[in-house]
């Protein structure tokens, strides 16, 4: 069994576990090879904020690749994983996320995409081949995704957001989480926070689990719903960003993980954020006669710098 290093485990809200109704069976799928996909998204962007998407033709081997190395890291020694770079923010972090106290059932490994051949080389060869892989297809997948998007939402043009988040200097960051067993848990009827609720702030985030439950998200009238494991399948989140560049017509996500301790689960999101000097303000495309602007405008490193000194589940 993983054991996770201090703060003292009393400190971790404990929350009761979700009703069986409260599963969100009817999550929007989206799949990519079908005629309808740049609509089909723009809708569930709009109900929900959140969909899945299939046909979307990344080998399963190659999830499964870093699925399996992650959790070889997430095995060894505690002392070993603390060796590794911490996480301030990028590295090796266990329990505490950011740098406000927010704390849970996790632990992680946090990287800044970038394209220096030299970067990650304190993860060993076998686990960076298999992290640089999946980044690239999901990078692929992003830009797919993004221009149906732009397509949906019939935006002049069709690379904006793609090119917004993809192209030179832009901040992605990629996560591994590591919710480990916890079987005391479960003879209980409970679980513990492993991420609290958040938004985040990035354009969009992609995410790919193993087949453990966990995540849930919040609806429009505030109740929570747990969203079905598919470990074939991405998720994806509408960020801060994007709720801004739509001036509030998406909007970002709210959406927290629940360690029950059955099985351990492994998350990897990938978090689309801008170049820091990018301007970050609504799209006069997207408004509508007479309609004003909600939020002023601001940078991603501004808004960054900003969002990093909240906690976790405040309001930004
Ligand atoms: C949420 C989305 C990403 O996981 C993340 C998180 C970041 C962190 O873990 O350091 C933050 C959180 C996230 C938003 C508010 C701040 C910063 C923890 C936190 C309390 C890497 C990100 O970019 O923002």
């Amino acid at each position: 069994m993983v054991v996770l290093a201090n703060p003292a485990l009393d400190a971790i809200p404990i929350l009761s576990s979700p009703k069986p109704c409260a599963c969100f069976s009817t999550v929007p799928v989206v799949d990519l090879s079908m005629p309808g996909a740049a609509e089909a998204l723009v809708r569930a962007c709009d109900d929900f904020g959140f969909f899945k998407i299939a046909g979307h033709g990344i080998p399963m081997e190659l999830m499964q690749k870093l699925e399996a190395e992650a959790l070889r890291f997430f095995h060894f020694p505690q002392a070993d994983k603390e060796k590794t770079r911490p996480a301030d923010p990028f590295g090796y972090g266990n329990k505490q996320i950011g740098p406000n106290g927010d704390i849970g059932w996790v632990e992680y490994l946090l990287f800044a995409v970038t394209a220096d051949p030299s970067a990650y080389t304190y993860m060993d060869c076998s686990f960076r081949s298999a992290l640089l892989d999946f980044m690239l297809s999901v990078r692929k997948l992003a830009r797919e995704v993004l221009e149906l998007m732009a397509e949906g939402l019939k935006l002049e043009k069709r690379e904006f957001f793609s090119n917004l988040v993809l192209g030179d200097g832009s901040d992605g960051i990629f996560r591994l989480n590591h919710y480990p067993k916890f079987p005391l848990l479960e003879k209980f009827n409970c679980s513990l926070t492993g991420f609290g609720e958040h938004t985040d702030p990035q354009l969009i985030s992609i995410l790919r689990s193993n087949n453990s439950a966990g995540l849930q998200i919040s609806l429009r009238d505030g109740s929570w719903v747990s969203v079905p494991p598919d470990s074939e399948s991405f998720f994806i989140n509408v960020g801060d960003t994007l709720q801004v560049l739509t001036n509030g017509r998406f909007k970002s996500v709210r959406h927290r993980v629940l360690a029950n301790g059955s099985k351990p689960r492994i998350s990897m999101i990938y978090f689309f954020g801008a170049a820091p000097t990018e301007k970050i303000a609504p799209l006069e495309e997207l408004m509508g006669e007479g309609e004003r602007s909600k939020y002023r405008e601001f940078t991603w490193s501004e808004y960054k710098k900003g969002a990093y000194k909240t906690r976790l589940g405040d309001y930004r």
